[in-house]
């Protein structure tokens, strides 16, 4: 479709003035078809960015190798560019929108030359739902209208519901890379150095700017610029949430029902909870969302959510057929590979994959890479924040009300993170407002999936939001609270705390992890019905010794240790919060949540 076509007339005169601006070859209206998929691969096989894998083995699959400075999300980077900088808070970084736009202007100033622009329609929810949000992004990256045909609802069908007048939220991105006279990428990632990156935000007038990153949540624009930051000022403005969160339909052994939420940092196991296979005989878990939850109140009173997403972005290293048999399943054709291994027979590995590298192969920057199990500082052959793009409805244990506009009634939800002592494995918050408490302080060892944290210090990294939330974080809390309140108690999801994470003096995690978390949720579902056996501690509700059944290789004594209230352990964790934490909201944190800490430290003093 040509942009003289576009029926939308503000749509229209922006994709034109976008076009001017940075002076494309050519503007693409992207339909969505499978034709159009399949081009924009034919496309980056030819500039020697994707390389086909073995069609036997892995149907449909294109492996791709980024540039080594573009791997992650960039944090330092990302802006929320409101016009107060007490509305980004102390917890965003913040420019000022017209300072942030002009310098942003200049750098698109002819930044599409040489290539194509192409116009993406998206809808994050399904197509035409009144809970879903249509986008544009403006891209000249084919990567990115591959992975959005995957990750979003795309094309024609969005346009349609858009109409002539409907509001979407504009998203320019260009990789900042302009081509010269007959260049070509000849096989090298383009994107722009780290001093120019930019990830931006402008809440006020929900728009998108993104510039110089080709990579997952910098460049799919859907995802956690419109999903989590646009969406979380919607969100508190229009009384609803958007999160960081999996979302997952639990079945017991009677066939009892109840959906669960879980928001934990990135690369923190939200994909592998999310398509959990339970090793508790009878019960069964299936999945809605891996990344991403909005809810809504509905009529009944209860918060129903729903995964805007279309398709999982998931972390590569570690899924395995033991870990994760349904993502393994999910990833095995018409999936976009980025930063993994290739192997001779072009087929894909990476570090924890569940067998040996087999002969010699091409690491992710391209070089041969031969495991040698003997050095320990072998540089890995995936990098750790490699992903996989893969459509939802390929999951075997996609749950079939995951595309249900209505959303699922949710039960609970869960709040985690890494974390090797003091947090036990499971506790629940007294009460909704002692939960958004224990949202309010989730701490996590920082992962692979932003580029510029010091990967295993731990950070707090509050409700798992830290980089995701729009505004300032103090007004976020409020607004937790504020969903809470005036409501019926027993309506809200109870409120809970995991940590899969506990390590013991050797270093090695105590608790098994993956299908066994299974023993842990049906310990949550049967507390939501007022049931399962439970102690009352000064930091929650805690499993009795026998409540949750033992899984092999744990003992008594591990049993022990990671249902255990360590009291001068969370001492610790509270002075931190109260000295190092709370401080940072300034008069905008919440005095609710100052009575809850100043309750739990009365309580652990006893
Ligand atoms: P984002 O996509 O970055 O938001 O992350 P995510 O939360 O979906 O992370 P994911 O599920 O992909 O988890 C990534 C890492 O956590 C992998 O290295 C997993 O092996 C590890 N992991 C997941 N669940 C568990 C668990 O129960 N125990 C342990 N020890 N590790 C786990
Ligand atoms: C995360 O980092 O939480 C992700 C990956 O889910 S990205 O889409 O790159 O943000
Ligand atoms: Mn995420």
């Amino acid at each position: 479709m040509k942009v003289s076509e576009l029926k939308h007339s503000g749509l229209k005169k922006w994709v034109e003035e976008a076009q001017t601006l940075m002076t494309p070859d050519t503007v693409e209206v992207c339909d969505g078809s499978k034709a159009e998929y399949d081009r924009m691969i034919q496309i980056m096989k030819d500039a020697g960015l994707a390389t086909e894998l073995n069609p036997a083995k892995k149907p449909g699959c294109v492996l791709f190798r980024s540039d080594p400075s573009d791997v992650a999300r960039v944090e330092s980077n990302t802006y929320i560019a409101s016009k107060s900088q007490n509305d980004a808070g102390p917890t965003n970084n913040w420019k000022d929108p017209a300072e942030l736009k002009k310098t942003m202007t200049d750098l698109y100033k002819g930044c599409m030359k040489g290539r194509t622009m192409y116009v993406i329609p998206y809808s994050m929810g399904p197509v035409g739902s009144n809970i879903a949000k249509i986008g544009v992004e403006l891209t000249d990256s084919p990567y990115v209208v591959a992975n959005m045909h995957i990750m979003a609802r795309v094309g024609t069908k969005v346009l349609d519901v858009l109409g002539s007048d409907g509001f979407f939220v504009p998203c320019y991105h260009s990789v900042g890379k302009p081509l010269g006279q007959g260049e070509k990428d000849n096989g090298k990632w383009p994107c722009a150095p780290l001093e120019k990156k930019y990830i931006s935000h402008f809440p006020e007038t929900r728009e998108i700017w993104s510039y110089g990153s080709g990579y997952g949540g910098n460049a799919l624009l859907g995802k956690k610029c419109l999903a989590l930051r646009i969406a979380s000022v919607l969100a508190r403005d229009e009384g609803w949430l958007a999160e960081h969160m999996l979302i997952l339909k639990i079945t017991n052994p009677k066939g009892d029902v109840k959906y669960i939420t879980g928001a934990f940092p990135s690369a923190c196991g939200k994909t592998n909870l999310a398509m959990l296979i339970p090793t508790l005989p009878g019960w069964k878990v299936e999945t809605v969302g891996d990344d991403i939850a909005w809810m809504k109140f509905g009529p009944d009173g209860r918060l129903y959510a729903i995964n805007p997403e279309a398709g999982f972005f998931g972390v590569a290293p570690g899924t395995n057929n033991e870990s994760n048999r349904n993502a393994m399943e999910t990833i095995k054709k018409n999936t976009i590979y980025t930063n993994v291994a290739i192997t001779p027979d072009k087929d894909v590995w990476w570090e924890m994959i569940g067998y040996d590298a087999p002969g010699k192969l091409i690491d992710w920057n391209g070089n041969e890479w031969v495991q040698d199990k003997n050095n320990k500082d072998q540089k890995p052959a995936a990098h750790p924040n490699s992903r996989f793009t893969a459509p939802a409805s390929q999951c075997p244990a996609i749950a079939k009300e995951w595309e249900d506009p209505k959303g699922v009634p949710i039960s609970a939800f869960l709040f985690g993170g890494r974390r090797p002592k003091t947090i036990p494995l499971v506790n629940q918050a007294k009460n909704w407002i002692h939960g958004v408490f224990m949202g309010s302080i989730v701490g996590s060892e920082v992962t692979a999936a932003a580029l510029d944290v010091k990967a295993g210090t731990i950070r707090r990294d509050p409700f798992a939001m830290l980089p995701f939330c729009g505004y300032h974080m103090g007004d976020y809390f409020k607004h937790w609270i504020k969903i809470g309140q005036g409501k019926d108690e027993s309506k809200l999801p109870k409120i809970f705390f995991v940590n899969w994470f506990r390590k013991n003096d050797a270093g090695k995690f105590i608790w098994p992890g993956y299908g066994e978390n299974s023993r842990v949720l049906a310990w949550i579902f049967d507390r939501c019905d007022g049931k399962g056996g439970a102690v009352e501690t000064p930091i929650g509700t805690l499993p009795t010794p026998d409540a949750i059944t033992r899984p092999d290789g744990v003992s008594d004594a591990d049993m022990k240790e990671i249902l255990n209230v360590d009291i001068e352990g969370w001492k610790k964790e509270i002075e931190d919060v109260r000295a190092n934490h709370y401080p940072k909201f300034g008069d905008k944190l919440p005095k609710e949540l100052y009575s809850e800490l100043d309750a739990i430290e009365k309580r652990l003093r006893g």
